[in-house]
């Protein structure tokens, strides 16, 4: 019931977003830095983290041919890491941790609707030849994924692992 829940709220609203994020959203500008504070949330594939706390950098290159390098990472329970994603490509890209299910629904949201803005803690759009850092705590153990949610991409296979052990 809670992942079907969430699916609406999501569904509900890309809608909304449908009508506002057409101008910008997935261009080939960067998105505007937000004001304020990072908004911690408790997911289920970790938290958003102190760069501070992070003792490990992991360098992520991600291509035209829709793949990511490294295409696993090994990750400690409570581990901070701080991702420093370039796209070597000529098309944008990003690098969003999720499950596989998050990561699977919520490409199917963006081929929908390809305009969606969506920014959080736990992804980086980055345009073609840029770099974009996010960190991440991992303080729950489990296999997830780092995938390009951009319409199209998921499904050409850029997607990777994450798996933390406890
Ligand atoms: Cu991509």
């Amino acid at each position: 019931m809670q992942i079907s829940k969430r699916h609406l709220l999501l569904a509900v609203s890309a809608l909304g977003l449908g009508f506002t994020g057409l101008a910008r959203a997935h261009g080939n500008e960067d998105h505007p830095k937000k004001a304020g504070p990072v908004r911690k949330e408790q997911k289920d594939w970790g938290i958003a983290g102190d760069a501070k706390a992070a003792r490990r950098t992991i360098e992520v290159r991600m291509g035209d041919n829709m793949r990511f390098t490294p295409e696993r990472i090994d990750v400690r329970q409570g581990e901070t890491l701080r991702f420093r994603v370039q796209n070597t490509g000529k098309v944008m890209h990003e690098f969003v941790i999720g499950t596989k299910a998050e990561n699977a629904k919520h490409a199917e949201l963006m081929i929908k609707f390809p305009n969606m803005e969506h920014d959080e803690p736990y992804m980086a759009h980055v345009s073609p030849g840029k770099t974009g850092e996010i960190v991440w705590t991992f303080n729950r153990a489990g296999s997830f994924e780092f995938a390009c949610l951009i319409a199209g991409h998921y499904s050409a296979g850029m997607v990777g692992t994450i798996n933390v052990t406890a």
